[in-house]
């Protein structure tokens, strides 16, 4: 029988610790604690807002911009997203004279939930047709050298797209709604309804945040070449319409308030309607888009006001906005809890450069209790 030597008993005793600290650490970890060794990037998954589904909306944002804009663009995607998109997931459409570049697309489409869309303009929704003399627009830029935007070719071309292309292009024409974003705009507070839902159910054809007067010295001739067309076509003069914001002489003159219409959200099947189409081509042939420098703002809002009923046209007062050097903050924005970061006294509502009094007045509106004794 093998006796156990002094020397054997020492390894016995540190083998049986070895074992019994080996089962105690496994017990200990598998049956007494559950809790594993968790990396730090897998420790903020269960924290992140769990994904909302994509609206089920006809609807886009469409932005037309050039390569350039991009880093303008960066805060401007984000506050979209961060105070509306996130929730939503609507698509991007982004709209070009020249080809995005890769960093481009690879930037704004790391920054949208929804899918991000590169589309490149056709080249004869950005340049001249064949009735305009070149020689004539040439001058007329030299002319209008000290008026903003005057002296711009590009500008020009960028107004007549504006007005009568942007929903034509193939990658809008899927599309009912769309939203306007430009470089450097901001929204400054949340947005937790569908938008164009509501548009759609509360059948509103156009939708705005600022209004503003225009330069007289960009449209001279545009309400003349107007009341010509509403000559030829009286039936599409909507019988409720706004005419009230845009004239305070029942027609006969202009006032200049328009829409600001960097920021739009409106129903595409306005603007591809007949009284539409046939209001812009008159527009177009006219020339007025390089012989003065007619901007899509004046020309929507004019159309929008005479063609729709004052129904169908929408304040979105609660959705916070900046375009420099112009912000609209909703009013009682803490109380009604839309989390705004803008201040409503800095609001360009009731500025005098503003037509929102006008907007009101047209629609009969109540002014805010604060202003009534202004008016
Ligand atoms: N692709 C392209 N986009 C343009 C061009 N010019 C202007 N845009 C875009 O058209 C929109 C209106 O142009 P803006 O320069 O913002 O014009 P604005 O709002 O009247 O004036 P500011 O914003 O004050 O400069 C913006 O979305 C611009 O990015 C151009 O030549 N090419
Ligand atoms: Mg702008």
């Amino acid at each position: 029988m093998a006796r156990s030597t002094p020397r054997s008993g020492t390894r016995s005793v540190l083998l049986l610790f070895f074992i019994s600290t080996t089962m105690w650490c496994l017990w200990t970890l598998s049956e007494r604690d559950q809790r594993r060794y968790v990396s730090p990037l897998e420790a903020v998954a269960p924290l992140k807002v769990s994904h909302s589904p994509k609206s089920p909306e006809n609807a886009t944002f469409v932005t037309l911009a050039r390569n350039s804009d991009l880093k303008d663009l960066l805060n401007t995607i984000t506050s979209v997203e961060d105070r509306y998109n996130r929730r939503y997931h609507h698509d991007w459409v982004f709209l070009n004279d020249e080809p995005f570049s890769q960093e481009f697309q690879d930037v704004t489409s790391s920054l949208i939930s929804g899918t991000a869309k590169f589309g490149v303009i056709p080249r004869e929704h950005w340049s001249y047709p064949d009735w305009i003399n070149q020689t004539e627009a040439q001058e007329t830029r030299v002319r209008m050298k000290n008026i903003i935007y005057g002296d711009s070719e590009s500008y020009r071309h960028m107004c007549r797209f504006e007005s009568g292309f942007f929903f034509h292009h193939p990658l809008m024409q899927q599309y009912r709604y769309y939203w306007r974003v430009e470089p450097s705009t901001q929204l400054h507070c949340d947005i937790e309804y569908d938008v164009f839902r509501f548009m759609r159910e509360k059948d509103k054809k156009y939708g705005f945040t600022i209004t503003i007067h225009e330069y007289i010295a960009t449209i001279e001739s545009l309400w003349q070449v107007t009341t010509d067309f509403l000559k030829h076509y009286p039936q599409y003069v909507a019988k409720d319409n706004l005419m009230k914001f845009i004239s305070d002489t029942d027609g006969l003159t202009y006032n200049l308030c328009h829409f600001w219409s960097n920021f739009e959200v409106a129903d595409m099947e306005f603007w591809r309607g007949d009284a539409y189409q046939r209001y812009f081509n008159h527009l177009d042939q006219s020339g007025g888009f390089f012989y003065e420098r007619w901007g899509d703002a004046p020309v929507h809002s004019i159309a929008a006001s005479i063609f729709l009923n004052a129904s169908q046209i929408h304040f979105f007062e609660d959705i916070g906005y900046s375009h420099p050097p112009y912000t609209h903050c909703p009013r009682d924005c803490i109380s009604r809890g839309l989390k705004c970061n803008c201040l409503p006294k800095d609001s360009f509502d009731w500025d005098p450069y503003s037509c929102t009094k006008e907007y009101y007045n047209a629609q009969r509106l109540q002014m805010p209790p604060e202003l009534l004794h202004q008016n």
